[in-house]
């Protein structure tokens, strides 16, 4: 990915494996490949939608981690419905591995605040490398390599059209998009700082711009995924030309766009608790003890209901939960999982999803824990501040004897 300040060299780039970055994968569709983000529910990986135009409907999804490269295909590809490539609005698109993902790849939670613009963001992707000064490198036929850069979302993309009318070509949603711009740390080159008058002139040697290849790549607050790489846009008016070249090719002075996943936060949940297999709907269907299983992963579910009244038909509840070792052992037992569920308008119950590891080794029945916390728009009941919930493993292997 990415065109950075200093050469693809610069080991400062890399977002090598083993240090958080193993759930960022490469998704080949059509002879093009772009980045995704593999999420919470270790099934469905995060990308853009204009990575399957033309009807693309199957991917190839790369995994690059600690353990080692594999691929996975996906025949199950969700465009986001209202996508509307004219503007670029809504440019993401889910697609579901067939089976679980490595163990190593790292699942990510969504940045789910609206106060994304102002922060910083670390993005990752397997685009084609360059440099702001040069732009992306034509010529570069290596191996795709996984880079990381750093920017900040200056604005709403909806604010630049505002600013610059008919001289930009679509028409961003309000508040479905963020921009950020190529700095180098001088006036001539802060796009922003010259169309918006968002005087921010970069983080040095850690300012990056996504290139081609890195379309449908995370940008992480807070580990959290908050955006998806959609594209990026040379941009003039009158006397402000921040590109030096007027080309675009990712270099200094040019603005990338990023679609705001706090935006899409309904679409991406309600996506993937559709698609848990066999998921509970009422209590007395819930599975408290589960068989191991023997290879990859396979689900537990928590169901979460609630019983009260919302002030306003479209209030939005939430919790958050977390699990917790007991004699089974996160990691090795069961992935952990740390996030915020949201009830959405009509929605009175939803479930929790954690992947419980298979394998073959004789062990005892081993137990772990949710913990369900912070109830916004409700509560747990007088002086009830946790609700702890338990999930037995049961071994299926032979050889253990009690
Ligand atoms: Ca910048
Ligand atoms: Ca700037
Ligand atoms: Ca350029
Ligand atoms: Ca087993």
């Amino acid at each position: 990915m990415v065109a950075t300040v200093t050469a693809y060299t610069d080991i400062r780039n890399r977002a090598l494996t083993g240090v958080g970055y193993d759930g960022v994968v490469r998704v080949s569709a059509g002879g093009y490949y772009g980045t995704g983000v593999l999420l919470y529910d270790g099934r469905a990986v995060l990308t853009a939608a204009h990575l399957f135009t033309g009807g693309l409907s199957s991917a190839t999804v790369h995994f690059e981690t600690a353990a080692g490269k594999s691929e996975k295909v996906s025949q199950r590809v969700l465009i986001e419905p209202h996508y509307d490539p004219a503007n670029s609005n809504s440019d993401l698109a889910l697609v579901w591995l067939s089976d679980s993902s490595p163990l190593a790849a790292d699942r990510y939670q969504l940045y789910r605040s609206s106060d994304e613009v102002g922060q910083t963001m670390t993005f990752v992707g397997y685009g084609r490398p360059g440099t702001g000064s040069a732009g992306v490198m034509p010529s570069y036929s290596g191996d795709p390599i996984r880079q990381k850069a750093s920017n900040v979302f200056d604005a709403d993309m909806s604010a630049l059209k505002t600013q610059l009318g008919s001289g930009m070509g679509w028409t961003p949603l309000t508040g479905s998009q963020m921009a950020a711009d190529f700095d180098d740390g001088t006036a001539a080159h802060d796009a922003l700082g010259q169309f918006l008058n968002l005087r921010e002139t970069g983080l040095g040697l850690g300012e990056g711009l996504i290139t081609t290849g890195d379309s449908g790549g995370p940008a992480f607050i807070q580990g959290r995924v908050a955006g998806i790489a959609s594209y990026s846009a040379s941009l003039s008016q009158g006397d402000a030309k921040p590109d030096a070249d007027g080309v675009v090719n990712s270099t200094f002075g040019e603005i990338a766009a990023w679609q705001r996943v706090s935006y899409d936060q309904q679409w991406i949940d309600q996506s993937l608790r559709a698609a848990y297999p066999n998921a509970p709907t009422k209590p007395e269907d819930v599975k408290k003890q589960l068989p191991e299983g023997n290879s990859g992963t396979s689900y537990a579910y928590f169901l979460l209901q609630f019983t009260g009244v919302r002030t306003s038909p479209d209030q939005i509840l939430s919790v958050d939960y977390a699990t917790r070792d007991g004699t089974a052992v996160k990691g090795q037992d069961y992935v952990s999982v740390n996030g915020t569920l949201k009830l959405y308008p009509g929605e009175v119950q939803a479930v929790m999803a954690v992947e419980i590891i298979g394998d073959t080794r004789p062990e005892a029945d081993e137990v772990f824990y949710m913990d369900v916390t912070n109830p916004v728009g409700g509560s747990f009941g007088l002086g009830v501040v946790m609700l702890t919930a338990m999930r037995t493993i049961l071994n299926d292997d032979g050889g253990w004897i009690a």
